[in-house]
C-alpha cells in the first residue's frame, strides 16, 4: 500500500483495529516525564539499556522453574540471563542466595511470608498510617487476610521509631515474624536493633527494603542483610531498574523455601525480559558511579528538606536521612490533596500522604511525600534543590495567585529542558 493509501486506510479504520491512540499515549507519557519534575518517592528514570532489555524476544519464553531445572524446553539462553541476574544481586547485596523472579515487591512479600510462616501466625510490622506498606498487614491485603498482624509506629513527639518501644511491643505480642521497612519513613532504620529484638523474642526478621534498596546498594544506608532472615525489595525505586521484585537471604533452607514460594507458590512463568532488565540495572548499581548517585540522592533530599523548613513548611521528624521526606502542609492551611494538586499544576509531581497521627483521612491527608531519586537521575544537584524548594514554598504559600503559578511553571519548564532524561 502506498503511503497516501495507508494514511487514508488508517483514518477510516475503526479505533479498535489500530494502536495509534495507544502509541500516542506512550509518546505523551514520555513527554510528560520530560516536562515534569518527578518527586514521587517510589519512582525513578531507568537507563535506556534497562528499557531496551524489556523490549526483547525474551518476553516470548516460558521458563517455569529455575536455571537448570525448568518445566519447558529451550531455556538454555534464558538460564544464562537468570544466572547473571542472580549473581549480580548476590554480589550487590552481599547475600548467599537471590530470587529474581518476583513480579513486584508485594509478590516478593507474599513469597517471604509463605516461606517464613504458617497461616494465622502473628506478625509485628510498621503501621501503614505511620509509613508502612499495604503488604505489611492491611486488612484487605493478602497479608492481613492470612496472618494476624500487629503494628508498631513512630513516637508522637520525635516522629521516629523508638526501638525500646518496638522491643516492648515484640515482648507483649510474641510474633513469629517481625517486619521492618517502610514506604514513607525518612530516617535510618536500625536493622541491627530489629535483629536483636527478633532474636530475643524468638521471631524471624523480614526486611522489606523496597524504598531504600538503591541507597543500601550505594552504601548510604546500612544494609539489613547481616541482620535479617529474608530481605525483599523492589527493583524500580531507588535501585533504578525495571518494575519488579527481588528477594535475598543467606540461609540455604530458607532460599529453597523462598524459591518454592515464588514458584509454584505465588507465580507461574517468570518474566524473562524483566529479569534481563533487572540484570542490566544490577550491573549499573555495581558500578562505582551508582554509589555517587546514591550519595547525591540523599544530599539532595537533605537540602530540599532544609529549604522547605526555612520557608515555613514542617518536615516530619525534622528532616531526612534518606531519599524522601514527609512535608506537613498544614502550616499553609492546606491539605495534602490541595498541595498535590497545586504542585501538579506547575509540573511538579508528588503524592499526598498521611503524616503520623494525621487528623485528616487518607483521601485528603495533611502532607505530601517528596523524593529525590528521579530528579537526581536526571542530573539535578543541591543548587537545584534550593530553587525547587523555593518554588514549592512559593506555590503552597500563594495557592490562589495565578501569577506565582505561571512563573514557577515557566521556571520548571526551563529546568526540565536543561536536564532532559533521555537526551
Ligand atoms: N506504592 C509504593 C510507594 O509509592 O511507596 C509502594 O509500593
Amino acid at each position: 500500500m502506498n503511503p497516501a493509501a495507508a494514511a487514508s486506510h488508517a483514518a477510516t479504520r475503526p479505533a479498535q483495529y489500530s494502536d495509534d491512540a495507544l502509541w500516542a499515549a506512550v509518546r505523551a507519557e514520555g513527554n510528560r516525564q520530560e516536562a515534569q519534575l518527578e518527586l514521587i518517592a517510589s519512582e525513578n528514570h531507568t537507563s535506556r539499556e534497562v528499557i531496551a532489555a524489556m523490549g526483547t524476544v525474551l518476553t516470548n519464553k516460558y521458563a517455569e522453574g529455575y536455571p537448570g531445572k525448568r518445566y519447558y524446553g529451550g531455556c538454555e539462553h534464558v538460564d544464562v540471563v537468570e544466572d547473571i541476574a542472580r549473581d549480580r544481586a548476590k554480589q550487590l547485596f552481599g547475600a548467599a542466595h537471590a530470587n529474581v523472579q518476583a513480579h513486584s515487591g508485594t509478590q516478593a512479600n507474599i513469597a517471604a511470608l509463605m516461606a517464613l510462616l504458617k497461616p494465622r501466625d502473628k506478625v509485628l510490622a510498621m503501621s501503614l498510617d505511620h509509613g508502612g506498606h499495604l503488604s505489611h498487614g492491611h486488612p484487605k491485603n493478602f497479608s492481613g487476610v492470612f496472618y494476624e498482624f500487629h503494628s508498631y509506629g513512630v513516637e508522637r513527639g520525635s516522629e521516629r521509631l523508638d526501638m525500646d518501644k518496638v522491643r516492648e511491643q515484640a515482648l507483649a505480642v510474641r510474633p513469629a515474624l517481625i517486619m521492618a521497612g517502610a514506604s514513607a519513613y525518612s530516617r535510618l532504620i536500625d536493622f541491627a536493633a530489629f535483629g536483636a529484638i527478633a532474636k530475643e523474642v524468638g521471631a524471624k526478621l523480614l526486611v522489606d527494603q523496597a524504598h531504600i534498596a538503591g541507597l543500601v546498594a550505594g552504601g548510604v544506608h546500612p544494609s539489613p542483610v547481616p541482620h535479617a532472615d529474608v530481605v525483599t525489595m523492589t527493583t524500580h525505586k531507588t535501585l533504578r531498574g525495571p518494575r519488579g521484585g527481588l528477594v535475598v537471604c543467606n540461609d540455604e533452607n530458607l532460599a529453597k523455601a523462598i524459591n518454592s514460594a515464588v514458584f509454584p507458590g505465588g507465580q507461574g512463568g517468570p518474566f524473562m525480559h524483566v529479569i534481563a532488565a533487572k540484570a542490566v540495572a544490577l550491573r549499573e548499581a555495581l558500578d562505582p558511579s551508582f554509589a555517587r548517585y546514591a550519595k547525591q540522592v540523599v544530599a539532595n533530599a537533605n537540602v530540599l528538606a532544609q529549604t522547605l523548613a526555612g520557608r515555613g513548611l514542617r518536615i516530619v521528624s525534622g528532616g531526612t536521612d534518606n531519599h524522601l521526606m514527609l512535608v506537613d502542609v498544614t502550616p499553609m492551611k492546606l491539605t495534602g490533596k490541595d498541595a498535590e494538586n497545586l504542585l501538579h499544576a506547575v509540573d511538579l509531581t508528588c503524592n499526598k500522604n498521611l503524616i503520623p497521627y494525621d487528623q485528616n483521612p487518607p483521601v485528603k491527608a495533611s502532607g505530601v511525600r517528596l523524593g529525590t531519586a528521579a530528579i537526581t537521575s536526571r542530573g539535578l544537584g543541591e543548587d537545584h534543590m534550593r530553587l525547587l524548594g523555593g518554588w514549592i514554598a512559593d506555590v503552597l504559600a500563594n495557592p490562589t495567585d495565578t501569577s506565582v503559578a505561571a512563573r514557577v511553571r515557566r521556571e520548571v519548564a526551563e529546568l526540565t529542558r536543561a536536564f532532559p532524561i533521555y537526551a
